[in-house]
């Protein structure tokens, strides 16, 4: 395999390096040619297996699993107003078999409803079938107009996780809500990426919601990036579709659902939070390869260095790391090199001297370099790469101590969202939403917001004085 050359772009020019690290470290590629739509390759495959395990996971525990299909006859798709007068300019259609047209045409979803919520119609009988708690991990087309971006901003979300639950009351389906959130908050702990949850001004809810909680993140040039919603839908949609169930009282209700979604845009926060000058940096509980053992096979001892190594790597494998041994005919330099782009949290030299000595040396991903003596070897490397994802952590919260501010004036607010957002007092009016946004240049993101970084703000707002509470203003992807 060829061995790029040349230094990434300074992650301070965040395009330039999210676009150069997603082709050097063989993410995605994307020369296919539809805008919009981009390629997996096999390594970001295997780290998007990882991610979407942890995803699954979390959601086993009480969801179950399914798949709908990907078309939706426009005679549903047009059943709930707000819904398809929010998605009806993002919809893809197929209009024809072969040549013939079709005497009803098939919407490719832009999201599901359309498609589960007529078999729930069916499903759904008594309240003994509440709660349902269904997901699906799918593709989904979207004709964003918006500039589209690989993982980002997609027309084909490969990896569209959506759940969608149905509840015997509102307040049922208000703790699934919470359940959600603190589902979507435990998978970006374990990807270490921080978060703000905050809820949408009514006017950026999901058409047909009662409301919307979302999860943003802030990237490195302090924008900020939704990555996963939660939707509150009240019985908007049981009304349209017919999803009512017998209560204990024999009598027909009609159901209350929610449903909340997370896509690849995950992993591209994972990839923008972590990643450095060098490529990506992954936390060992997603990375493809957890540990890359590279033989030091100078001078004359060079199949005793080679074996040492295999049986390095097979001890570890035995203990379960996902580990790679690199034998290429390379300079060690050049392996490095490719293994620190690829995010490998550890690597592991073995040269004469660890042999002589009963060791390896360790060197990080983050740079820290020690050794770890052959004779407790699996442990060892636990330790090592455990305090990988602690360092992690504590770096990705302090990028979100570092560009969330709470603020109580215009001018600090505007200073904030320069290199970040601004949590600031708000009195919920639109008028005053709309000058915020005008004076600074940003959006009223959300209110209720809860963020580590952030206590509880009240105070005037800062657009008309009267009283207001905490929200989020940011500029975001
Ligand atoms: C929830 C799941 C929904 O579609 N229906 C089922 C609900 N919500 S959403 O907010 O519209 O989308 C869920 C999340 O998907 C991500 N997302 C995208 N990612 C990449 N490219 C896109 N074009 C795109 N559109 C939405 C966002 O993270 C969003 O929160
Ligand atoms: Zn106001």
């Amino acid at each position: 395999m060829e061995v790029e050359q040349g230094a990434l772009p300074q992650k301070e020019d965040f395009s330039g390096w999210y676009n150069e690290v997603l082709w050097r470290a063989e993410i995605m590629d994307v020369r296919y040619p539809v805008k919009g739509l981009y390629v997996w390759y096999p390594f970001g495959f295997a780290l998007r297996k990882n991610v979407y395990g942890i995803l699954r996971s979390l959601l086993d525990h009480d969801h179950e699993e399914a798949l709908f299909p990907l078309l939706i006859p426009e005679t549903e798709l047009a059943k709930e107003a707000e819904h398809i007068k929010g998605f009806e300019e993002e919809v893809y259609w197929v209009t024809h078999g072969g040549t013939s047209p079709l005497e009803v045409k098939l919407a490719l979803r832009p999201t599901s409803e359309c498609a589960i919520y007529p078999m729930y119609h069916l499903w759904v009988r008594s309240h003994a079938d509440l709660p349902l708690r269904i997901y699906q991990i799918v593709n989904s087309f979207r004709y964003e107009t918006k500039h589209t971006r690989p993982l980002i901003r997609l027309r084909e979300i490969t990896s569209f996780k959506e759940a969608h639950t149905v509840h015997a009351s509102w307040e049922d389906a208000e703790r699934q809500v919470q359940a959600a959130i603190a589902l979507y908050r435990q998978f970006y702990a374990a990807l270490a990426v921080p978060v703000i949850v905050s809820k949408r001004p009514d006017w950026d809810k999901f058409p047909g919601a009662d409301y919307t909680i979302a999860v943003d993140t802030i990237m490195p040039d302090g924008r900020t990036l939704q990555i996963g919603t939660v939707h509150h839908l009240g019985d908007h949609f049981s009304k349209t579709f017919s999803i009512t169930f017998e209560d204990e009282r024999g009598e027909q209700q009609y159901a209350q659902q929610t449903c909340y979604g997370i896509s690849e845009r995950s992993i591209a926060a994972l990839i923008s939070t972590h990643g450095d000058g060098k490529g990506l940096v992954l936390p060992p509980s997603v990375a493809p390869v957890q540990v890359v053992v590279v033989p030091i096979t100078i001078g004359k001892r060079k199949e005793e260095v080679l074996a040492a190594a295999e049986e390095v790597a097979g001890t570890l494998s035995s203990a379960g790391f996902r580990v790679k041994t690199d034998t290429r005919d390379l300079r060690p330099g050049a392996k490095y090199y490719y293994w620190e782009m690829r995010g490998v949290p550890l690597r592991l030299e073995v040269g004469p001297r660890d042999i002589d000595a009963g060791q390896v040396t360790a060197v990080t991903r983050l740079g820290e370099k020690s050794t770890i003596p052959r004779s407790s070897l699996a442990p060892g490397v636990g330790t090592v790469l455990d305090g990988v994802a602690a360092a992690l952590s504590e770096r990705g919260e302090e990028h979100m101590r570092t560009h969330a501010r709470v603020v109580t004036t215009i001018e600090e607010m505007s200073a904030a969202v320069e290199h970040g957002v601004a949590i600031v007092p708000w009195c919920g009016e639109r008028e005053c939403a709309d000058f915020i946004e005008e004076t600074v240049n940003a959006s009223v993101l959300g209110t209720e917001v809860q963020a580590a970084c952030a206590p509880p703000c009240e105070g005037p707002c800062v657009a008309c004085g009267k009283p207001g509470t905490a929200a989020l203003v940011g500029r975001s992807y």
